[in-house]
C-alpha cells in the first residue's frame, strides 16, 4: 500500500471520550450525582428513548478489554475525563477511595500498553451538589474546581502528562443556559455570560494549580470546539455577523486561554449591551498569567452566518443570535443523522488561524467523528460497514495534512470516538465508535473504520 498521506513521527492517534458518557456505574463505587443522573431522573423524557447515564457502555467495569481494543487499532493515546462526582462526591472535600482506585487502574492499564493517557478534568458533568450552590454561577464552585485540580494533579501526575483542564467550555454555558439542552435548562444571557467568565477564572486558577505542581514533562491545555464563522457573502453586513458569530463562540475561550486576554471587540458589544459580568480584582491578571502549553480542537462542522433579516426582538433575552442568522448554504454537504454540515477544509482553516493570531501554539485534534443512526444496517456478517464515516475521517485528514505542511504545530488526532457512547440527550441514537457496541449484551465488535484505522496507525498515514 502506498501512502500518499504521510503523518510526522510521533504523532498522536487516539481517540477522546467522556467520564459520564461511557463509564456506566452512576451509582456505585462512592460515586456522588452529577446534573446528569440528577437531570434524567427529574424528565427522563427529554433523553432519546428514555435513556440516562446510569449504563451507558459500561466501561468502569470493562476497561481492561476496551483498553486491549485501542491497543489491537493501534492507537497510542486516549483522552478521557475523570468524574468530579466520581474522585470527590461532594464536590469539596473527601476523596473518594474507590473513584482514585479506579482512575488509577485506568492509567496503569493504559501505559501498560504503551497508550498515553490525556486526561480532561471536566467534560459537562457538574457535581450535583455544587450545580445546588449555584454551578458556575458562584465562586466559590470555581476555588472548589480548583481544589479538585490540584488534587487530580497530585494524585495522578506522576504518570499523566497531558491535562486539559475543560472540554468545550461553552457547550455548558449554550445549553445550560441559553439553549435548554443541559441542565439548569436556564434561558438568560445575563447569567450565560457570568457562567463563562466564570469557567475561564475557574480554568486560569487550575493552570495555576499546574504550575504549581511542578509535574515533570506535563503540559496542560484546554479542548475547545472551534467552529469556524463563515460568512454567507462579501457584504459588509455578512462580514460583520460572522465577525460577531466568532467572538461570541471562538474568541470568548480561546483569546483569553491561549493569548491571555479577552477581545477588545467582545467586552464593547457586552458593554454596549449592559452585558459585562462581574469581575473580581486580580481576574485579569490571573488569566493573563496562566495561558496553556497546549491546544486541543474539536471539530464537528462549520458556522454559516449572515446578516439578520429582522430585528431581534430586544424584549427577549439576551442572545448571540441578536447579532446575526444562521445560514444554509445551498448545496452543503450534510450528515443528515446529527444535522450537522460536513465541511473539511474547515479543520484547515481552523489551523492556519491559530498559526497565523495564536502564536501557531501546539496543538492536536482532540475531537471529529461522524455520528449516524440505525447503523445495523449496514451490518455484514455481523461487521458495520461504515465506509462513510472512513470517508469522513479521510477528507478531514487531508486538510490536517495540509496544514501540516504549512507550518501548523498539530501533533495527533484523535476521533470521536473509540466505542458507541452515551450522547447526552441523542442518548445511543448516533452511533460514533470505531467499536460498536451492543447495548443488550454489551459485547464489542471493531467496525470497518476501526479496522481502517489499524492500517493508518500502523503506517503513521494512509
Ligand atoms: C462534542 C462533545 C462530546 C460528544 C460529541 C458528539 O461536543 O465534546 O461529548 O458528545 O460532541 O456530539 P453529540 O454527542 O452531541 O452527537
Amino acid at each position: 500500500m502506498s501512502i500518499h498521506y504521510a503523518f510526522p513521527e510521533g504523532f498522536w492517534w487516539g481517540s477522546a471520550v467522556s467520564a459520564t458518557q461511557i463509564e456506566g456505574a452512576a451509582s456505585e463505587g462512592g460515586k456522588g450525582k452529577n446534573i446528569w443522573d440528577y437531570w434524567y431522573e427529574q424528565e427522563p423524557y427529554r433523553f432519546f428513548e428514555n435513556i440516562g447515564p446510569e449504563v451507558t457502555s459500561d466501561f468502569y467495569h470493562r476497561y481492561k478489554e476496551d483498553i486491549q481494543l485501542m491497543k489491537e487499532i493501534g492507537l497510542n493515546s486516549f483522552r478521557f475525563s475523570i468524574s468530579w462526582s466520581r474522585l470527590i462526591p461532594e464536590g469539596r472535600g473527601d476523596v473518594n477511595p474507590e473513584g482514585v482506585r479506579f482512575y488509577d487502574a485506568v492509567i496503569d492499564e493504559l501505559l501498560k500498553n504503551d497508550i498515553e493517557p490525556f486526561v480532561t478534568l471536566f467534560h459537562f458533568d457538574m457535581p450535583l451538589v455544587k450545580q445546588n450552590e449555584g454551578g458556575w454561577e458562584n465562586r466559590a464552585v470555581v476555588e472548589a474546581f480548583a481544589d479538585y485540580a490540584k488534587t487530580c494533579f497530585q494524585l495522578f501526575g506522576d504518570r499523566v502528562k497531558k491535562w486539559f483542564t475543560f472540554n468545550e467550555p461553552i457547550v455548558p454555558v449554550e445549553g445550560g443556559y441559553l439553549y435548554d439542552f443541559h441542565y439548569p435548562n436556564v434561558v438568560d444571557g445575563r447569567r450565560a455570560i457570568q457562567v463563562a467568565y466564570h469557567t475561564m477564572v475557574a480554568h486560569a486558577k487550575a493552570v495555576e494549580a499546574f504550575r504549581k505542581a511542578e509535574i515533570k514533562d506535563g503540559k496542560i491545555g484546554i479542548v475547545l470546539n472551534l467552529t469556524p464563522s463563515y460568512p454567507r457573502s462579501g457584504h459588509p453586513a455578512d462580514q460583520k455577523a460572522a465577525k460577531i458569530a466568532d467572538l461570541f463562540f471562538n474568541r470568548s475561550f480561546l483569546d483569553p486561554a491561549v493569548l491571555g486576554e479577552y477581545p477588545a471587540e467582545l467586552i464593547e458589544i457586552l458593554k454596549a449591551y449592559d452585558h459585562l459580568p462581574q469581575t473580581e480584582e486580580g481576574d485579569a491578571e490571573l488569566i493573563r498569567n496562566h495561558t496553556v502549553d497546549l491546544l486541543g480542537v474539536n471539530y464537528y462542522q462549520p458556522r454559516r452566518v449572515k446578516a439578520k433579516d429582522h430585528l431581534p426582538n430586544t424584549e427577549g433575552p439576551f442572545m448571540p443570535e441578536w447579532f446575526f442568522d444562521a445560514y444554509e448554504m445551498p448545496g452543503r454537504k450534510m450528515n443528515p443523522y446529527r444535522g450537522w454540515e460536513i465541511y473539511e477544509k474547515g479543520l484547515y482553516d481552523i489551523m492556519i488561524n491559530l498559526r497565523d493570531h495564536y502564536g501557531n501554539i501546539e496543538s492536536f485534534v482532540s475531537e471529529n467523528g461522524m455520528g449516524v443512526q440505525n447503523e445495523e444496517r449496514f451490518m455484514q456478517n455481523g461487521i458495520i460497514q461504515d465506509d462513510y464515516r472512513i470517508e469522513f475521517f479521510k477528507g478531514h485528514l487531508k486538510w490536517l495534512h495540509q496544514a501540516i505542511q504549512e507550518g501548523c504545530r498539530v501533533k495527533g488526532y484523535h476521533v470521536w470516538t473509540f466505542m458507541d457512547n452515551w450522547s447526552w440527550m441523542n442518548a445511543y441514537k448516533n452511533r460514533y465508535g470505531l467499536v460498536s457496541v451492543d447495548l443488550k449484551t454489551q459485547k464489542r465488535t471493531i467496525k470497518k473504520s476501526g479496522e481502517w484505522m489499524k492500517l493508518v496507525t500502523r503506517n503513521n498515514g494512509f
